[in-house]
């Protein structure tokens, strides 16, 4: 982690109603998965949330109506950041393990498919954002390989839980045309690299590291409101529109 903090944009991905039993207690109430980016302007090319099978989560209080599951580090930093009921004291109405939230149904802000799934990703980090990471396999590296990871090994949904139908219906959306990568240069470049699984870190990082700069300073928007705007353009204004309509919130760490 550098000395400069990063500023994130938590995306609020709303559970759909009716709430499975683990999460009955919260029935009335707004629950949202709470994941933090730093790629606002990719938000129309999710198919997919991320959470860590075995990480520990809760649902903890953010206001009268609003609920937030995320890591108990990250509704730490919420309420340092005041979004908690209580200042700087975060209120965790339910204990929940990514176990518990596999499956769940999700309406995210910008998303093209009105319902996305809550699936299992292995490498994410319970000491960096929310816990909680929104999928967009067209520009994330990451995000690409765990997908495949899921459809390559059958075995791996079956622990899992995971139905044929939280993922197969959704193909990767092309968002942003970068030159030379196309429009879905999370594939492009995993393929070149010849990356095999989510868990190759070392080549996953020069993934991410190729596709991350090129894509900023060189990649179109294809897609949503500011479709033909350079994404370093339409960054800001995505965050923004998002951040007006109350579809996601400011979060530095
Ligand atoms: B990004 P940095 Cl399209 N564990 O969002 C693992 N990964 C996490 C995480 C965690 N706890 N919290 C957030 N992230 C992911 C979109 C995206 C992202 C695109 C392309 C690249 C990219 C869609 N996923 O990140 O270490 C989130 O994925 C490339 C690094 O703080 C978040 O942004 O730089 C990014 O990692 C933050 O990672």
């Amino acid at each position: 982690e550098g000395v400069q903090p990063q500023e994130y944009t938590i995306i609020k991905m709303e559970v759909v109603p009716l709430f499975p039993a683990k999460l009955s207690a919260l029935e009335g109430r707004k629950v949202y998965l709470a994941a933090a980016t730093l790629r606002p302007e990719t938000m129309y090319g999710q198919t997919n949330a991320w959470v860590l099978p075995e990480g520990k989560y809760g649902a903890f209080e953010i206001n009268e109506t609003d609920v937030y599951v995320v890591t108990e580090r990250g509704a730490l930093n919420l309420a340092y950041q005041n979004y908690s009921r209580v200042p700087e004291k975060p209120t965790c109405l339910v204990e929940l393990t990514g176990h518990d939230l596999i499956g769940l149904p999700l309406k995210s802000p910008l998303a093209q498919n009105e319902i996305i799934y809550t699936l299992p990703m292995l490498t994410i980090l319970t000491d960096k954002g929310t816990g909680i990471v929104t999928s967009v396999p067209s520009d994330a590296p990451d995000d690409y390989m765990a997908l495949h990871d899921l459809k390559a090994k059958p075995a791996l949904w079956a622990k899992f839980g995971v139905k044929d139908e939280w993922i197969l219906p959704f193909e990767i959306i092309p968002i942003i045309d970068i030159p030379d990568f196309g429009d879905k240069p999370a594939e492009k470049v995993c393929t070149d690299l010849k990356i095999k699984s989510q868990n190759e870190k070392d080549k996953l990082a020069e993934a991410k590291r190729l596709t991350y700069l090129k894509g900023f300073t060189e990649g179109t928007m294809l897609v949503g409101e500011f479709a033909g705007e350079k994404v370093q353009d339409a960054k800001p204004k995505v965050r923004r529109k998002l951040l007006e309509t109350g579809e996601a919130i400011m979060y530095s760490e």
